[in-house]
């Protein structure tokens, strides 16, 4: 079983789009393995955002990031990483497939909704940083009618 760090943004806070946005993870299977309302602090978006401090966009995307709250969540599953990423729909709404939460409730690039982290080491990383010893186990009894 894989675990995923998804942030849900403030742009979908501030819309009233939380549940429809769980809601999509949560009807697909994927477990919540814990989930905290939050205010991001200027540190914890920079050291979320660490890799992409060179870009262009980084001030936009850290002020973006801290404008309201956040609701941020380990997901987990089997392949979620990859999983919750494409039930998200790729970087830029514009181009994102329908379907997606991208493609269907948002429209441009620097008011994307959510987060998801890309790969097994950034999950790592993104789930320490957020939750620390918080992310705990606990057993969801339908498993068996979810994963073979
Ligand atoms: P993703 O969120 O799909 O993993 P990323 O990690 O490359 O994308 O970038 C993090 C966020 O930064 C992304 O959700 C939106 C913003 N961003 C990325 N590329 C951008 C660009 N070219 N212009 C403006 N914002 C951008
Ligand atoms: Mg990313």
């Amino acid at each position: 079983m894989e675990r995923t760090f998804v942030m849900i943004k403030p742009d979908a806070v501030q819309r009233g789009l939380v549940g429809e946005i769980i809601g999509r993870f949560e009807r697909r299977g994927i477990k919540i393995a814990a989930m905290k309302f939050m205010q991001v602090s200027d540190e914890l978006a920079g050291e979320h955002y660490e890799a992409l401090k060179d870009k262009p966009f980084y001030k936009d995307l850290v002020s973006y990031i801290i404008s309201g709250p956040v609701v941020a969540m380990v997901l987990e599953g089997s392949d979620v990483i990859k999983i919750a990423r494409n039930t998200m729909g790729i970087t830029n709404p514009a181009d994102a497939a329908p379907g997606t939460i991208r493609a269907d409730l948002a429209l441009e690039i620097g008011r994307n909704v959510v987060h998801g982290s890309d790969s097994v080491e950034s999950a790592a990383k993104e789930i320490e940083l957020w939750f620390g010893k918080d992310a705990f186990a606990w057993q969801r009894d339908v498993d068996t009618w979810i994963f073979e």
